[in-house]
């Protein structure tokens, strides 16, 4: 699965409107009270700022940003660097993107459109990178996949039944609440806009009515409610329509047992049967968007006067699409993570993750020969707000915590509020399993055609990390990917107060016990350590 977190935010959302119908302001927090004496930015983020915070300095600007802006105004200036190139394993991206465009990798001894593989790498005119997932979208969960196999020997498929139950049940109850919302809200709209004789009223006229219609009170009632969390009647109605399309490919894909999204004539149980796929490294639809706001990340062209800025700005960013709407398949990602070393990547962004693998081992062995290859691999913690020290996150780099790789990099999720609430409260962590903290929450980046948006997830944090190794490579070349990853999580900022985990303030750990190094990721001082091996 990928890593970001908008469908969770809206479920969240919805869910709290469901609860709080009737009465206005449902959406409070609880106050947290004295965990920390650390200084808060009291006012609100500018526009500016709110596009760029992962960029700015915690002393300069008082925002726990990367001070990426200060590397480059203080260190990199005018000096230009050495070429990095940095395969995005994803979802593929809109390499035609205005924004993009100029960075993309280009396979120069292939030629293109010839159907013959002139490189010899074993994949036909692959141009930008590799597409395993050929003209497939949806898919199942790794686990749903499992109880399809009848595979009843798994020591998990016991684990996979209750799971798929409980997940499946769940959706379906948020179906249920959503179809009721998204009706009382459609039939709120219809009565104000016959009320009115027109659609774009406004809640000043709203609050105006006054009327003993039982009918029209409640969806004055409606309109006043979604108001006051920033909605109007319209707005709220393709949010609700929007949060229905994906729970819908939840229940109809991700958790159904029946559904094969495979779509490429490979044998997925077999690693030695390549080339399946084709050299199309574009998502296959709009919604397909999770890669393209990766790749803006790591490399968005600086300074052209057009939407982001990426960390790096000498790199040459390879598409290889192998993450489909629904959970990635360990042999895509193991031959993926082989396209990526063998073909000049010095860093691997890896922004999905899964709970279950039928073959953890082949991509722990490709993640060692990125290792021994001198590739740095960065991942994202995931999402779940859980202790992935405590149960199965993959890839990962270790068997019972002994590393096989060490130049694989965790990471996870950092809001702009410096504070208590530092934490994105999606954000996984692990005092052994998760090494560095990142900018993730609410990031300005690239979108497939020309677009651009802000969205949240770990997916979000680990291109910002794999930004800042790129960056150590094109300026100090000669340090070694070990060397690289020791820099980033060295040279960090620690943090020693207390936090809320998991966006529950009755949740409080220290931050130094969230990842081996207790630190924020931070550009400006990795390159001064850089600079001083
Ligand atoms: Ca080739
Ligand atoms: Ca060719
Ligand atoms: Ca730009
Ligand atoms: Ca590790």
């Amino acid at each position: 699965m990928k890593f970001n977190y908008r469908i969770l935010t809206i479920l969240g959302f919805a869910g709290t409107l469901f609860v709080g119908c009737g009465s206005t302001g449902a959406i409070l927090s609880t106050p947290i009270e004295n965990i920390d004496t650390a200084p808060l930015k009291v006012t609100a983020l500018t526009d500016a700022e709110a596009k760029n915070w992962g960029h700015l300095d915690l002393i300069n600007d008082t925002i726990p940003g990367m001070s990426v802006d200060k590397a480059y105004a203080e260190i990199i200036k005018n000096k230009k660097g050495k070429k990095v190139i940095v395969a995005v394993i994803d979802s593929g991206i809109d390499i035609d993107h205005e924004d993009l465009r100029s960075v993309v990798w280009t396979n120069e001894d292939e030629k293109p459109n010839n159907g013959i593989d002139d490189d010899n790498n074993g994949y036909v005119d692959d141009i930008h990178g590799w597409n395993f997932l050929g003209d497939g979208y949806d898919e199942q969960l790794e686990y749903v996949r499992l109880i399809a196999s009848g595979d009843t020997s798994d020591p998990r498929y016991a684990e996979a039944v209750e799971l798929q139950e409980k997940e499946y049940q769940q959706y379906l109850g948020t179906k249920t609440r959503y179809d009721q919302i998204g009706a009382a809200v459609k039939g709120a709209h219809d009565t104000l806009t016959t009320h009115f004789g027109k659609s774009d009223y406004t809640i000043a006229e709203v609050n105006a009515i006054e009327t003993e219609d039982e009918m029209l009170n409640q969806a004055v009632q409606i309109a006043v409610q979604m108001n006051a969390n920033g909605l109007s009647l319209a707005d709220a109605n393709t949010e609700i329509n929007n949060a229905l399309e994906s729970i819908n490919e939840r229940l109809n894909y991700h958790f159904n047992i029946d559904f094969s999204g495979r779509t490429t004539d490979d044998d997925i149980n077999d690693l030695s049967d390549i080339g399946y796929g084709n050299g199309n490294v574009k998502p296959v639809k709009k919604s397909e968007s999770h890669g393209t706001h990766v790749a803006g990340i790591i490399g968005a062209e600086r300074n052209n006067g057009l939407g982001a800025n990426g960390v790096a700005n000498n790199v040459e960013i390879m598409s290889i699409r192998t993450v489909p709407n629904g959970d990635e398949y360990d042999k895509d990602v193991a031959l993926a993570i082989r396209y990526a070393v063998d073909n000049g990547a010095k860093v691997i962004n890896g922004s999905f993750g899964k709970s279950f693998s039928p073959h953890p081992e082949w991509v722990r062995d490709a993640i060692k020969y990125a290792s021994d290859n001198d590739v740095v691999f960065v991942h994202a913690a995931g999402n779940d707000s859980k202790n992935v020290d405590e149960g199965a996150n993959f890839p990962d780099d270790n068997v019972d915590f002994v590393e096989i790789s060490n130049t694989y990099i965790r990471v996870g999720s950092l809001t702009s509020k410096y504070g208590s609430k530092i934490v994105s409260g999606f954000s996984n962590y692990g005092k052994k399993n998760v090494d560095v903290f990142a900018p993730g929450s609410d990031i300005y980046s690239t979108f497939p055609e020309n677009d651009y948006k802000s969205i949240s997830g770990t997916s979000m944090a680990s291109p910002a990390v794999a930004g800042v190794a790129a960056l150590i490579r094109s300026y100090y070349p000669k340090l070694t990917a070990a060397q690289v990853k020791q820099v980033i999580l060295a040279s960090g900022l620690p943090i020693t107060t207390k936090v809320v985990v998991g966006g529950d303030s009755s949740n409080v750990k220290s931050f130094s016990d969230l990842s081996t190094t207790g630190r924020i990721v931070n550009a400006y001082n990795a390159l001064i350590m850089a600079s001083k091996l």
